[in-house]
C-alpha cells in the first residue's frame, strides 16, 4: 500500500479523504492556498504545502505544481477529491506520465464520458437504455424537426457539449420546434464552442437516481445500489439519499447491472456514478457518468458499511475489490443535507463571514449494520471549524449532514433533530431550510422529482415571522446569564426568580429586529417572575437546562432552546427558527450618569425600583448599581468605572429628587 498520499483538494474532501489515509497508516500531504493557510485540512494532514494564490486558478488547478509537490514530498499517489481536476484527463496522464498513481479513473474513460453524445452513442452498443431520441451527428434543422416529430412533443433540446440543465430547451409542439432549436445551437456555440444538439423525448416530474460502481484493475465491477438525488435547485443537490425510495428489488438489479455495464463499456476503474433520470413509473435512462467520486458518496456507506474511499486507495494500488456483489447488501436507510453558507431568504446568495460560533448535531450512538458494520447514526463532513471564515474564493460548503435510520421514518426523524442542533452564528446558511425542505409533506412522504423545490417554493420560503414571546423569554434569561450559574450566583441580579430586597417592581427589556422594537416588560413579584409582550402576560420560569438548552415554563407552555450571544445580538434557536435579536441595552447609556466626586447622583426626580449592590462591594465599570424609576422609563444607574461602592445612600421605593447622591462610590 502507499506510504505517502497528496491529496489535491480542500475543504470537506480533503479531511475526509485524510480521515481514511490515516486510519490505513497512510501518511497524508495537503496542498493548500494562500487563503487556506489555516484551514482545517492543512491541520489534518502531516505535512502542507503552499501551492499559490486564493484564486482556483492559481492554486488548487495547478496540476504541474501539484506533481511537482508530490514528486518533492515522496508521495506515491495523488488523490484528487471531487472538482477541479478530478476529470481532468490531462491531469490524469500527466500524473502516470511523472510515474505516480491517480486515484481514479484511466483518462480514456474520462474522455469517453466527457461528451454527452459520443457517451450515449457508447451507451446504447452497452445496451443502457437511453432516452428515446435523436444524439447523431445529422443537425439540419428539417431533420431534427423529423426526429422530434417522430419521438412525439414534448420534446428536450440538449447542447451536446452542455452540462448541469444549461443549453436545454422543452419544444411542446412542432411548429415551435425550429426556433428553438435556433436559439439552443446559438447558446451552445457561445457557451460550449460546439452548436451539436441532441433531441430527447422530455420526462415530466422526472427522479434522478444514480448509481454507485467500482471497478477494480483486475477485471472485477460491482454497483453499491442507489441513490435518489432529485432535490435540487438549479442543478445543485441539497438533499440525498439512499436507498430509492418506493424502488423494487428487480429494478435496482436492473439498474445496477446497466450501470455496470456502462462502466465496463469504458474500462472503467475505480469509483463511478452512473446517472439515470427515471419517470413516476419507474422507467430509467442513461444521463451521464461522473468519473470521480461524489459528493453524496457517504450515504451508499452507511447502507453498505463500507468506506469508498478505502477502496479507491485499495483498488488504485492494484488490489481487487474488497467485497463482491453478494456481499453488498442495503441496512437501513440514509440522507445527507448540504449545510451551505448562503441565504435562502436572499435567492441563495453566499453568504460570507465567519463561524464565530458553530453547534454540530451529537453523533448518536452506533448502530448495528446488517454484517455488522457501524454506521454513526448522526455523520458531520466538515472542512471547516468554530472560529474559521468561509472563503469568498470556493465553494461555500458548510458540512455535510449525513443520518443514518434503520428505516426512512428514523433517518427523517434524526435528520430533523440534527438540523435543529446544527447552530451556526456569525453568517447566513440554509439550515433553516434544509429543516422545512426535510419536515415538508412532500420528502417527508417520498413525492420526489427534480421540481419538488419549485413547486413547494411556498412553504419552503415562508415570510419571516416576528419572534414569539417563548423566544424573547429565551434571549430574558440568557441575559441573566441563568443558562449558566444561577444556581450559585448570589447576585440578586442573576436570581431568575427576580425576587427583590422588598416589593415587586417592573422593569422593561428592549430588543429589536427586522420587525422592529419588543418591548419586554418584566414583573418580578415574590411568587415569581411574569413577562409580558404587547399586553400579553406570562408567569415564566426556568425548569432546567440540559448542556446549552434553556427549559422555560412560559405559562403552560414548555419552552426549549439556546442562546448565543454574539455581542448585543442574541441568536435564539427554538422550535426549529433561529430569531436574531439585537438587545437594546440600556448600559449603552451609561455614560448619561452624573458623577459628583464619586457620588453617583439621579439624573432626574424619579423612585428607586431596585438596589443590585450593598456597601462595600466591589464593582466594575458599567455594573448595574441602582435601578430608578421617572418618567415611565427605567433608568440604570451604573458603575463610571472599576471601584468599590462605600454607601448605598436609599432604599427600593424611596422616592428622590433630581441631582440626589444615590451612592457614595470610590474609583480602583
Ligand atoms: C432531462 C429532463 C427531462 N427529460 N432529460 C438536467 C441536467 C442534466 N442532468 C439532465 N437534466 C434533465 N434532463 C429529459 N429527456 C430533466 C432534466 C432535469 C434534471 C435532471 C436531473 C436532476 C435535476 C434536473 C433538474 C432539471 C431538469
Amino acid at each position: 500500500m502507499f506510504t505517502k498520499l497528496l491529496i489535491a483538494n480542500r475543504g470537506e474532501i480533503a479531511c475526509r479523504v485524510a480521515a481514511t489515509a490515516r486510519r490505513m497508516g497512510i501518511r497524508t500531504v495537503a496542498v493548500y492556498s494562500e487563503a487556506d493557510a489555516g484551514a482545517k485540512h492543512v491541520a489534518v494532514c502531516d505535512e502542507a504545502i503552499l501551492i499559490g494564490p486564493a484564486a482556483a486558478r492559481d492554486s488548487y488547478l495547478r496540476g504541474q505544481k501539484i506533481i511537482e509537490v508530490a514528486k518533492a514530498t515522496g508521495a506515491q499517489a495523488i488523490h484528487p477529491g471531487y472538482g477541479f481536476l478530478s476529470e481532468n484527463a490531462e491531469f490524469a496522464d500527466a500524473v502516470h506520465a511523472a510515474g505516480l498513481v491517480f486515484v481514479g479513473p484511466p483518462a480514456a474513460s474520462m474522455r469517453a464520458m466527457g461528451s454527452k453524445s459520443a457517451a450515449k452513442q457508447l451507451m446504447e452498443s452497452a445496451n443502457v437504455p437511453l432516452v428515446p431520441g435523436y444524439h447523431g451527428d445529422e443537425q439540419d434543422p428539417a431533420f431534427l424537426r423529423e426526429q422530434a416529430d417522430r419521438i412525439g412533443y414534448p420534446v428536450l433540446l440538449k447542447a451536446s457539449a452542455g452540462g448541469g440543465g444549461k443549453g436545454m430547451r422543452v419544444v411542446e409542439r412542432s411548429e415551435d420546434f425550429e426556433g428553438a432549436l435556433a436559439s439552443c445551437k446559438r447558446e451552445a456555440i457561445s457557451s460550449f464552442g460546439d452548436d451539436k444538439v441532441l433531441v430527447e423525448k422530455y420526462l415530466i416530474r422526472p427522479r434522478h437516481i444514480e448509481i454507485q460502481v467500482f471497478a477494480d484493475s483486475l477485471g472485477n465491477c460491482v454497483y453499491l445500489h442507489e441513490r435518489d438525488c432529485s432535490v435540487q435547485r438549479r442543478h445543485q443537490k441539497v438533499l440525498e439519499e439512499a436507498p430509492a425510495p418506493g424502488m423494487p428489488p428487480e429494478r435496482r438489479a436492473a439498474m445496477g447491472e446497466a450501470a455496470v455495464n456502462a462502466a465496463r463499456a469504458v474500462g472503467y476503474v475505480g469509483a463511478g456514478t452512473v446517472e439515470f433520470i427515471a419517470n413516476q413509473d419507474g422507467s430509467f435512462y442513461f444521463m451521464e457518468m461522473n468519473t470521480r467520486l461524489q459528493v453524496e458518496h457517504p450515504v451508499t456507506e452507511m447502507i453498505t458499511g463500507t468506506d469508498l474511499v478505502e477502496w479507491q486507495l485499495r483498488v488504485a494500488f492494484g488490489e481487487a475489490l474488497p467485497k463482491q456483489q453478494h456481499e453488498l447488501g442495503i441496512h437501513g436507510h440514509a440522507i445527507e443535507a448540504r449545510v451551505y453558507a448562503e441565504n435562502p431568504e436572499k435567492g441563495f446568495l453566499p453568504s460570507i463571514g465567519t463561524l464565530r460560533h458553530m453547534d454540530v448535531p451529537r453523533a448518536v450512538a452506533f448502530e448495528l449494520g446488517s454484517d455488522g458494520a457501524n454506521p454513526a447514526a448522526v455523520r458531520v463532513d466538515s472542512g471547516v471549524r468554530e472560529g474559521d471564515a468561509i472563503s469568498p474564493f470556493y465553494d461555500p460548503m458548510i458540512a455535510k449532514l449525513i443520518v443514518w435510520g434503520v428505516d426512512r421514518t428514523q433517518a427523517l426523524a434524526r435528520m430533523s433533530q440534527a438540523l435543529s442542533e446544527f447552530r451556526i452564528v456569525g453568517l447566513a446558511t440554509n439550515i433553516a431550510f434544509l429543516k422545512r425542505l426535510v419536515e415538508g409533506e412532500a420528502f417527508a412522504t417520498a413525492d420526489l422529482d427534480t421540481g419538488l423545490i419549485e413547486r413547494h417554493g411556498a412553504t419552503l420560503f415562508p415570510p419571516a415571522t416576528p419572534a414569539p414571546l417563548g423566544a424573547l423569554a429565551l434571549a430574558v434569561f440568557a441575559l441573566r446569564g441563568d443558562a449558566a450559574n444561577a444556581a450559585n450566583d448570589p447576585d440578586p441580579w442573576s436570581q431568575a426568580n427576580g425576587w427583590r430586597m422588598n416589593g415587586d417592581y417592573r422593569r422593561v427589556l428592549s430588543w429589536s429586529d427586522e420587525f422592529g422594537a419588543y418591548r419586554v416588560g418584566l414583573t418580578y413579584r415574590r411568587a415569581g417572575l411574569e413577562i409580558d409582550l404587547d399586553g400579553q402576560a406570562q408567569r415564566v420560569e426556568r425548569v432546567g437546562h440540559t448542556g446549552d438548552d434553556l427549559a422555560l415554563r412560559l405559562g403552560e407552555t414548555a419552552v426549549q432552546g439556546v442562546v448565543r450571544r454574539d455581542g448585543d445580538v442574541f441568536h435564539v434557536f427554538t422550535g426549529g427558527g433561529h430569531f436574531t435579536l439585537t438587545y437594546n441595552d440600556p448600559m449603552a447609556h451609561a455614560g448619561e450618569v452624573e458623577t459628583l466626586g464619586g457620588r453617583l447622583t439621579a439624573p432626574m426626580p424619579g423612585k428607586v425600583v431596585a438596589v443590585l449592590v450593598q456597601a462595600g462591594a466591589t464593582v466594575v465599570k458599567g455594573e448595574p448599581l441602582v435601578i430608578m424609576e421617572a418618567m415611565k422609563m427605567e433608568h440604570t444607574i451604573a458603575a463610571p468605572g472599576d471601584g468599590v461602592v462605600e454607601d448605598v445612600l436609599y432604599e427600593v421605593g424611596d422616592q428622590v429628587a433630581d441631582g440626589a447622591p444615590l451612592l457614595a462610590f470610590k474609583a480602583a
